[in-house]
């Protein structure tokens, strides 16, 4: 006999093969630099079955969803045992967010999740609230992830139950099941975006921070900041520099931060970050490129004007919409580059490009000259040896 149990749960679990089997195309034309895919590759509903359903008729005789998953964003990714795996922040209906991941065998398409969410380990402070993992296969030999923590705030007025305190919370693993908790970073002012570099500098290890005056606004810190730690396991800033500074008038006007950490290229440390502006509609969040110095990555040798990628079509709509935000790519070994990117802090998607491709867009486009003049100037330039190829072809 057909019960509504029955119908039901072949229905949910068709969908889900469906989705979770369907093959993703790139979208062509694309403007050369990078190439969006057709699908977003990672949504709640990509989440198992067996999280959000009791698959007891007994119990759930309707067959309901008994844990609601919300959203699927910001991921840190890696390629690791020939995988791609990204460390998805989920969040549940009660707001929540945590870390599970997610694994595709070519990258762009069937990203499965593994059976139980990561196990993240609390200090002795609790974290209320973490997210937007970074990855960093470190050549000390550990995979570190370091993620915001966030925290009521313990000073905030009588009835105040919005104000939070954030912080970046450091683990480290081997094998992705079992994760050391070290202790937060210490900061002299609140923490998010904070980012590990891959390789000791003069011996230490190294971080891209985004120090901020607030929980939201990031006031005084003027931009991605730079700070050297002597030990890892007790990891504390005494010195903070900005390297990245936000500017007026520009994608980055109001905040930025790094996205995940810059890959080793020949002709520097390429940078994914995301600037943030403000308009009538709200906060807007877009990705930009930099390129920093070989031997100093603190030092910035190009950045091309305005902004990499900005939201498009149903990107722009979500629980927090008009925002494009990265934590993650991979680099495979032909120098392929995956982009992985959340939409409006709702949904997961890649793009594609290549190292070479990458480097010749930072290098060779223009930079902000920050006044409508120069920008008239920059594209006059391209317009006019344009026109003459065209004259000397005729
Ligand atoms: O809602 C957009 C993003 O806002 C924060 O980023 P930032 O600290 O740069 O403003 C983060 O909460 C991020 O998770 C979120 O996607």
């Amino acid at each position: 006999m057909e019960t509504i149990f029955n119908k039901r749960k072949k229905e949910v679990i068709d969908a889900y093969v469906q989705l979770v089997n369907r093959k993703n195309e790139p979208v062509l034309p694309s403007n050369g630099v990078f190439e969006r895919y057709k699908y977003p590759i990672i949504t709640a509903d990509h989440t198992p079955v067996f999280w959000r359903y009791d698959l007891c008729s007994k119990s759930n005789p309707y067959f309901m969803e008994r844990f609601g998953i919300n959203c699927t964003f910001n991921a840190g990714a890696i390629k690791w045992n020939g995988k791609y795996m990204l460390v998805v922040r989920v969040e549940g209906y009660d707001r929540k967010s945590f870390f599970a991941i997610a694994e595709s065998p070519n990258g762009v398409d069937q990203f499965k999740f593994w059976d139980y969410p990561i196990s993240l380990p609390e200090n002795e402070n609790p974290d209320v609230n973490v997210y937007d993992m970074r990855l960093t296969a470190h050549e000390d030999g550990w995979i570190y992830g370091v993620f915001c923590t966030e925290r009521k705030d313990p000073n905030a007025e009588l009835g105040d139950l919005s104000s939070a305190v954030a912080a970046a919370g450091i683990v480290r693993t081997k094998d992705f099941v079992k994760w050391d908790r070290l202790p937060d970073l210490k900061s002299s002012s609140q923490q998010r975006n904070v980012v590990l570099h891959p390789e000791f500098v003069n011996g230490k290890y190294a971080l891209y921070t985004r120090p901020q005056d607030g929980f939201i606004d990031t006031g005084s810190g003027g931009g991605i900041g730079w700070a050297l730690i002597d030990d890892i396991t007790n990891a504390e800033i005494k010195e903070e520099k900005i390297i990245n500074l936000r500017y007026y008038h520009t994608i980055k006007e109001a905040k930025n931060g790094e996205g995940p950490h810059p890959i080793k290229t020949e002709k520097g440390w390429l940078h994914l970050a995301h600037g943030v502006r403000n308009c009538a509609a709200g906060l807007r969040y877009v990705l930009y490129l930099y390129l920093t110095d070989l031997d100093d990555p603190s030092k910035l040798i190009a950045e091309p004007a305005g902004y990499f990628m900005a939201p498009s079509k149903i990107e722009r709509v979500g629980d927090v919409s008009n925002v494009l935000f990265s934590n993650g790519w991979i680099v495979d070994e032909k120098g392929k580059v995956f982009i992985y990117y959340a939409s409006s802090d709702t949904r997961m998607h890649v793009a594609t490009s290549t190292i070479e491709r990458l480097l010749d867009y930072c290098i060779k486009t223009g930079e902000d000259g920050y006044r409508s003049k120069t920008s008239v100037y920059r594209l006059s330039k391209i317009i006019e040896k344009n026109l003459n190829i065209e004259k000397e072809n005729k």
